[in-house]
């Protein structure tokens, strides 16, 4: 080829690198295919086990779990609920380009290369094997074939680039040839990887295990009506001791279970009633729909749970430890609470927030079967990827409301929101007391265990802060006239009592507030107001049952919420 350098003539192993940057080129691509290649096959091999983890994801994983706090408040300022796809991205990349190198570095020491690619191999089965899901033999198979591909693409391309004599002679320029025959291979093996990547993603073993496991479970359920004649007798004998008005005890009909299950039993919430809920256009919905809740969690892919070998159990400071299998629990008495669960990294008017009908086992009960020593004055909340919460154990006896909850909203709990089963308690922050995918809780001393945010520097004890937000109408343009202003205000545990709206620094108006649904839950809220023309800043803050009105000092949400108010500018045409 005549516009390539002729190949010095050095032996493989001294002198400098023969080819030129074209060469170069030529082989840096070759790495990166080759290292494509190996990954997307990696990928694939791991999608189709349980067992089997996905290097790219225990690598992204092991980096979130040391990552320094600072760093991970920049990535989700920057990136925001983005930053895990940024992260994932971003290995990937940075592995290939690595690979690139490697390719340069065959060119004349494929050796060496077959070294990097081993090494490849190797941190990734001991990165690998650090998952909780991970088995040994397992995880050997994409390690071993992430290394084994990547070296055998390499070396194939190495001799497409220098012919027959390559791998004696000295390295030569490649000849239009072999270079088009390179090219070839290359772009077949990226198409290879390619269809990898895809094949990898509809098998995805993890998410399907779950998601099948979760379509299997029947859940506790309730008859249609305690009146309804087609009830079951069990329905009928169970209802008649029926505690409240509001709680109707109903025997789970067992749909779909053989057995009937006549000692089992439900308490039943009522639906909220069109008293309790804000006939307002724009404002929250009362309860906030499985597929519009927010997810927060450390979780690069949702730990898939084996529904026959999921245990949770309770241990350490206790009298009598005991672990439930996933039929155990479900066969326990059980109840129905709404209850508004939000992160503690929500900032003024964020979204971080909802609310819903969760079904499970008042968490009071299984601590008193534990038999909890006074010494236990910490509950922790383990996940089966080894997230932990901790609070105190006192919230579970003071009579809020506390589960360890396996329905959300009349379903199974939804596999990123923690199936099989989580922790929610009222009025305490997710990050200290909502462990998902939840495997034991333990009791410790208070001082001798710091769960995982709170060396993050988050505050070791973080109780909700009563809160309100503006729905309606968002920041822009808003008719002139009269228009709802709406949203919802939160003090789970304690109660909204009062929510008023402030319109340019005028006299705070009262809003309307619909029937309270629980104390647990947050409460819509509406204004009417008559909008002139031009521009206005709208303000809201709660005042809770405890008399405490939301402060409007201005704190950023570490280290235990944010707080002020939250204000809206509007301009009226
Ligand atoms: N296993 C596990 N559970 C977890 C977390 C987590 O990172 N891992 N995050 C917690 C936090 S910070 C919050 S706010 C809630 C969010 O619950 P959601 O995703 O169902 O809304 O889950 C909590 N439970
Ligand atoms: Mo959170």
């Amino acid at each position: 080829m005549a516009t390539e350098p002729v190949a010095p003539d050095t032996s493989a192993s001294e002198g400098p690198p023969s080819g030129g940057w074209k060469s170069t080129r030529d082989y840096f691509l070759a790495g990166l295919v080759a290292t494509g290649f190996a990954v997307a096959l990696s990928e694939m091999l791991a999608s189709f086990f349980v067992s089997a983890p996905s290097l790219v994801l225990t690598i992204g994983q092991r980096f979130i779990d040391i990552t320094p706090a600072a760093l991970k408040d920049w990535a989700i300022a920057v990136f925001g609920t983005n930053d895990k796809a940024v992260l994932i991205g971003g290995i990937v990349v940075v592995t290939i380009l690595i690979g690139g190198l490697l390719g340069v570095v065959a060119r004349n020491r494929v050796q060496v290369a077959a070294v990097g690619f081993v090494a490849f191999g190797v941190l990734g089965y001991a990165l690998g094997i650090t998952d909780p899901l991970a088995t040994a033999g397992a995880t050997l198979l994409p390690a071993i074939a992430a290394a084994a591909s990547g070296i055998a693409v390499l070396a194939l391309l190495r001799r497409l680039l220098q012919g027959p004599a390559g791998s004696t002679g000295p390295v030569t320029a490649p000849t239009p040839e072999s270079r088009r025959a390179f090219m070839t291979a290359s772009g077949a093996a990226v198409v290879l990887a390619v269809g990898q990547v895809l094949v990898g993603r509809l098998a995805s073993g993890r998410t399907q295990s779950a998601v099948a496991a979760r379509e299997q479970v029947t859940l506790p359920t309730v008859a249609a009506s305690p009146s309804t004649t087609a009830a079951p007798a069990s329905t009928t004998t169970a209802a008649t001791t029926a505690a409240t008005v509001e709680e109707a005890t109903v025997a789970e009909t067992a749909a779909t279970t053989a057995t009937t299950r006549a000692e089992e039993v439900v308490r039943v919430v009522a639906d909220p009633t069109p008293a309790q809920i804000a006939q307002v256009e724009g404002v929250s919905e009362l309860i906030t729909p499985n597929e519009d809740f927010y997810r927060i969690d450390t979780a690069l892919s949702f730990p898939s749970v084996d529904l026959d070998t999921w245990e949770v159990s309770f241990t350490g400071l206790v009298d009598s430890p005991f672990s439930l299998t996933y039929d155990e629990l479900v066969a326990l008495p059980m109840v129905e609470r709404y209850i508004t669960i939000c992160c503690v990294s929500n900032s003024v008017g964020g979204e971080l927030i909802g609310n819903a009908k969760w079904l499970g086992v008042p968490l009071r009960d299984l601590v008193e079967q534990a038999g909890v020593q006074p010494e236990g004055t910490q509950l922790i909340g383990r996940s089966v990827d080894r997230f932990t919460v901790g609070f105190p154990t006192a919230a579970v006896f003071d009579g809020r409301e506390a589960l360890l909850a396996i329905g959300m909203n009349g379903e199974p709990l939804p596999v990123k929101h923690g199936f099989p089963a989580r922790l929610v308690v009222s009025g305490l922050y997710g990050y200290v007391s909502a462990t998902k995918w939840l495997s034991e809780v333990e009791f410790a001393r208070w001082d001798d265990f710091d769960a995982y945010w709170i060396p993050r520097g988050w505050a070791k004890e973080a109780p909700i802060k009563t809160q309100s937000r503006i729905d309606t109408p968002r920041p822009g343009t808003v008719d002139v006239g009269t228009q709802a202003i709406a949203g919802v205000a939160w003090a789970q545990n304690r109660g909204i009592d009062m929510v008023e709206v402030q319109v340019d620094g005028g006299p705070w108006m009262e809003a309307i507030l619909p029937e309270e649904l629980a104390i647990d839950t947050w409460r819509q809220w509406h204004v009417e107001y008559d909008f002139t023309p031009g521009s206005h800043t709208i303000a809201v803050r709660a005042t809770d049952r405890t008399g405490t009105t939301q402060t409007s000092q201005i704190v950023p949400p570490r280290p235990d919420g944010a707080t002020g108010y939250h204000t809206v500018q509007v301009v009226a045409v």
